[in-house]
Formats: C-alpha cells, structure tokens, sequence
C-alpha cells in the first residue's frame, strides 16, 4: 500500500524536464488516497484556533491556516473586488482553507508522506539519490467558494536553495474545470525568473509582512490578461493521480464553481540530492524563524526536513 503502483515513465520524465510539470495517472494506490483523504479531512474540520498570525511571527510550530473565502469576503467591502482572488462576479459561499505545514504537528500526516508513494516518484522525477521532505501544504474549495488560488512560483515562498525541488500535488476528490482545476505554466521554470511572492487573497499582491523583503524579484506577468501569451495547462485530476511540477513552474488553481463537488488536494514538498537550507528574503513560511540551520546546510541538520529516500 505504500508504494507507488507503477514506475515513472522515461515519457513522464522528458515531459517534466520539458514542461516542469507532468500528470501521473493512476500512480498512488486507491487505498492510501481513502486513508490521505480521511487524515485531510481531520486536519481541515478540526476545532482550532491557529490563523495567520505564523505568517506575521514566522515562530509557529502550527503551521498557518487561512479561510481565503472569509477573507475575501471582509475585503470586498472596501477593495476593488476585480483584484481580490475570486472568480468574476461571485461572491464566495463556504470556506476555503489553505493549511500550511500540517506535516510539523501531524505525525500521522507527516507519516504518509515520508512512507507513502511520493519519495520514490520525487527521486526518479529529479534523477535524485537521496530525498528530504520539505512541508506541505492543505487546500479545500468548498463548492461555490469560487476562490482562485493565483497564479505563483513557489521558490520565493521556501527556505531553499537549488533545483531538484518538486510538488506533488495530491487529490483526493475528482477535480474538474468547475471545482477548482489546477492550470500550470508550461516551460516557465526555464525562464530564469523568480517572481514575488502572491498573497493568496488578491490576484497580484504581496505580502505586507514584517521583515520580508522582495528586493531583486521579477514582478508576475499578466497571465488571465493575455492567455493566449502562455502556454497554459489545465489538467482536471482524481483519486490516485499525482501532479507533479518544478518550484520554479507558475501554477494556480480556478475557484470551485460547481454547485455540490468538494475539492481537497495536498501539495507536499520535496528537495532532492542538490538542495540546501536557505533563509530566503522573500519567504512568508510560518516556520521561517524556528528551524535553526545556517545557509548552505544539509537538510539533514533539521529534524523538520526528514529524509525520505531511500527509505
Ligand atoms: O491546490 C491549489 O489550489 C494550489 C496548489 C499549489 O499552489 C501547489 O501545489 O503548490
């Protein structure tokens, strides 16, 4: 059960260089994505009060947990509503919660990582020998919480350094164009750019946080403003598939639309054999100041980044 069911392709492998994102079908066994599922679902439904305030401090041992359809909601009061994160005129209805690093509190979260399926397919996507998992990230787009997650590259966000860093984006609901596809990039992690950081509730902010700074980073390209300029994909995923793309890929989500179907996905992170410990500038992690290694450490150093290949 633990296993991916199939080994990565030399097909899957040219489209990820190529790309800096490939769909693997059918890759993890049904039966862990029932028990992923069940163990989302209590992380995402349960009686808490973490919020945001990790991303202000950057010292939370829980992680971060923001409502973004709560959110856009309050600031559609006084904000231009064309530039908060929704889908054209819908006012969101439920929630939609982005949880971050579950996998730091959660042993059992944390456990399906380091044991499931992902590892292996990580060490064949990025030729690695050796794998530390990074952290993770929970969404759920309740249906009609029409809230996109925007277009954005993942490097300014992490406290890494070095380019064998790959997501595995993990669903376990069918998701289709209307509750919440996601869409990618194609090509864009060969750009050479590292573009600010989104704030997840406007379409084009940042981050207004303390001590973050944004100096030499490229501004976002007007991706929903000229379409056409993008090689844009969107791939609709189920149960069992894993998406697969390079930290350096622009990717987003669209809002969930449809009237009844749940959408829940994972995104763990992972760094393969050329990835250091860096204290980036730019990086709003809710961990950011808690993991005590220098610039250019092995991962090895934090018990947070265990390695998970080989296992
Ligand atoms: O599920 C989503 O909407 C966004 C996922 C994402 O940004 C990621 O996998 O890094």
């Amino acid at each position: 059960m633990n296993d991916p069911t199939r080994a990565v392709t030399d097909a899957e492998l040219e489209t990820y260089d190529r790309d800096g994102v490939v769909v693997l079908r059918d890759i993890c066994p049904l039966d862990w994505v029932d028990e992923f599922r069940v163990v989302l679902d209590g992380v995402f439904n349960r009686e808490t009060d973490v919020g945001r305030e990790g991303l202000v401090t950057g010292a939370s041992r829980a992680g971060s947990r923001v409502d973004v359809a709560e959110r856009v909601r309050q600031m559609m009061e006084n904000h231009d509503v064309s530039t908060l994160a929704t889908e054209p005129n819908r006012v969101p209805v439920g929630r939609n919660i982005v949880e971050t690093d579950a996998c730091s509190w959660h042993a059992g979260l944390r456990d399906m990582h380091v044991n499931g399926p992902l590892p292996p397919i990580v060490a064949a996507l990025t030729r690695s020998e050796r794998v530390n998992l990074y952290s993770d990230q929970l969404f759920m787009k309740e249906p009609g919480s029409s809230v996109r997650t925007p277009w954005h590259q993942d490097k300014p966000y992490w406290l890494l350094q070095g380019t064998k860093v790959a997501v595995c984006w993990v669903p376990v609901d069918e998701v289709t164009m209307e509750s919440g596809v996601m869409g990618y990039v194609a090509g864009s992690h060969r750009w050479g750019k590292v573009f600010k950081p989104n704030d997840f509730v406007t379409l084009k902010g940042t981050f207004k946080l303390p001590g973050l700074s944004f100096d030499g980073l490229d501004e976002l390209p007007a991706i929903d403003d000229h379409p056409e300029d993008f090689d844009i994909r969107r791939y609709e995923a189920g149960p069992g598939d894993v998406i697969v793309h390079h930290w350096m890929t622009l990717h987003g989500s669209l809002g969930n639309t449809s009237a009844d179907r749940l959408r829940r996905a994972a995104s763990v992170r992972f760094a393969g054999e050329d990835v250091t410990f860096y204290k980036r500038a730019s990086s709003p992690e809710p961990f950011r100041n808690t993991v005590g290694l220098q610039d250019g450490d092995d991962l090895d150093g934090a018990e947070r980044f265990p390695r998970v290949w080989p296992r």
